[in-house]
């Protein structure tokens, strides 16, 4: 016989309210409205710990920042939902009335936050991504091989102006365009102008890239104007690193000078991962000849590339979080963070340079400094790593010359997005000295290795190496933990 327990008046509540809850739980589930942790507790917990990583530890990757609570809570938004092919006022899709509002108020802060007449620049504020944006100019404004120029991506470029090695076109960039790199001077790692001019007078490229990833020193634009006047070449500003530095007017604005510009929005500018596309308009000159005026062309060329040429959709969260950001540069905090990250990358330079390191040029006019680890018998991939496992985030970077980008000979480390966590001249010392401490982990360890291989699996396995790694955790871990960190508490 079936016997049905006697419960407890307070335990039929109890049940009664547990099953209340699964029934709302239920309903939650089948009307999206469950929280993460409970729709899906293994990405929830991954993120957690992405965001422990990314309070207790130091980070030094030079095109990452910490983004805003407000540029978050837009991209997290219900904007995620919405089709929206076309442009703002000729969308091919319905129900646009807002997203229209939101395109064009990004487009307007984007012209204010870099100080542009709307009569003369033109933004499209559309591409996905930095990567994006550059091929859109190149499709707009570059016939299918044609000629470009970019600086070399083991001298300080990015892989999108044009890489390719001796055997191997790896950009899209090098496949589809005809590149040719120019190169730093290697005795004093500034960028060798003279040799820029020369080249571009024999391969006479359409189009030349005022841009770099990795590279310390402030770009000489009136040198790339000059070049691209004499060899009649589209100049085309790539500021992704800058762009927070130029929007603050912290350093020169490449704006004076190229007729196009290109960035990211995440790096030093702090907003959400995205690309954006600046573009001149209006009067370009009068034509001796006839006196009749001659106007730029790139408007339609360029949003044509990025839709219906190259892109679907907008990202139209990722368009109301730039907008975020934008309105964030003009504030007059920003350009003291600004001020503020270029004093953090002098003083991480100079406490580098105290301590036997070779920076890259001497030293940084910007957010970065490049050093050459080779003097120290290691290189950055070593020390990248015995980093990670110290709870410090760097990059391994090829400095000009090295021949691996696998295991170049340098590390690039950046002030952005710790200066956003408060950080100071002082604090960067205290960065220094962990950094060093890494490398030394790093030297020790390669005495007892030959290969990258044994080396990673070294520190693994060894005792010793763990003893060291935790000494450097637990110091990085109690030094990082009380700095303050912006965006969403628990995201
Ligand atoms: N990955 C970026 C950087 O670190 O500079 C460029 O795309």
């Amino acid at each position: 016989m079936f016997l049905t327990p006697r419960l407890s008046s307070a335990s039929r509540q109890t049940a009664q309210r547990l099953q209340n809850a699964a029934v709302l739980l239920s309903r939650a589930a089948s009307t999206g409205q469950e929280p993460l942790s409970v729709s899906d507790p293994e990405i929830s917990e991954i993120i957690t710990k992405e965001k422990f990583r990314q309070t207790h530890g130091l980070e030094l990757i030079a095109s990452e920042n910490f983004a805003s609570r407000g540029v978050q809570e837009a991209l997290g938004s219900c904007l995620t939902n919405k089709y929206s092919e076309g442009y703002p006022g000729a969308r091919y899709y319905g129900g646009n009335v807002f997203i229209d509002q939101i395109e064009r108020l990004c487009q307007q802060r984007a012209l204010e936050a870099f100080r542009l007449d709307p009569a003369q620049w033109g933004v499209n504020v559309q591409p996905y991504s930095g990567s994006p944006a550059n091929f859109a100019v190149f499709t707009a404004l570059l016939k299918p091989h044609e000629r470009l120029m970019g600086l070399d991506l083991p001298d300080g470029g990015h892989l999108t102006h044009g890489f390719m090695t001796d055997t191997k076109r790896v950009s899209a960039t090098s496949v589809y365009f005809e590149s040719m790199p120019y190169r730093l001077d290697p005795k004093t790692g500034y960028i060798d102008y003279v040799k820029l001019r020369e080249t571009a007078i024999l391969f006479r490229p359409r189009l030349i890239i005022a841009g770099t990833t990795a590279y310390s020193r402030l770009l000489d634009y009136q040198a790339y104007r000059d070049v691209c006047d004499e060899v009649k070449a589209v100049m085309l500003a790539d500021m992704s690193h800058i762009s927070g530095l130029v929007a603050a007017n912290v350093i020169p604005s490449p704006f004076d000078y190229a007729d196009v510009v290109s960035s990211t929005t995440h790096k030093t500018l702090r907003g959400p991962r995205s690309g954006i596309i600046f573009y001149r308009k209006g009067v370009k000159g009068v034509d001796k000849k006839t006196g009749k005026e001659i106007m730029y062309d790139f408007e339609k060329k360029i949003n044509n590339a990025i839709f219906p040429g190259l892109q679907g959709g907008p990202h139209e969260h990722q368009i109301a979080a730039v907008a975020v950001a934008l309105k964030e540069a003009l504030r007059p905090e920003y350009k003291e963070y600004q001020q503020q990250v270029l004093k953090n990358a002098k003083a991480l330079s100079d406490a580098l340079i105290k301590r036997g390191y070779k920076v890259v040029s001497g030293g940084t006019d910007n957010h970065l400094v490049l050093v050459d680890l080779k003097p120290q018998g290691t290189d950055g991939a070593r020390v990248e790593r015995v980093l990670e496992l110290g709870y410090i985030t760097v990059n391994k970077n090829t400095c000009a010359g090295d021949k691996s980008a696998m295991i170049p000979g340098g590390l690039r480390l950046g002030t952005p997005a710790l200066t956003t966590r408060g950080f100071k001249e002082a604090d960067f010392e205290t960065v220094v000295e962990l950094l060093d401490k890494g490398v030394k982990i790093a030297q020790n360890v390669m005495k007892q290795t030959k290969t990258l291989k044994e080396f990673k699996a070294y520190l693994v396995e060894s005792n010793d190496a763990h003893s060291q790694l935790d000494a450097l955790k637990a110091e990085v871990q109690a030094f990082s933990k009380d700095f303050s960190m912006p965006g969403l508490e628990d995201r």
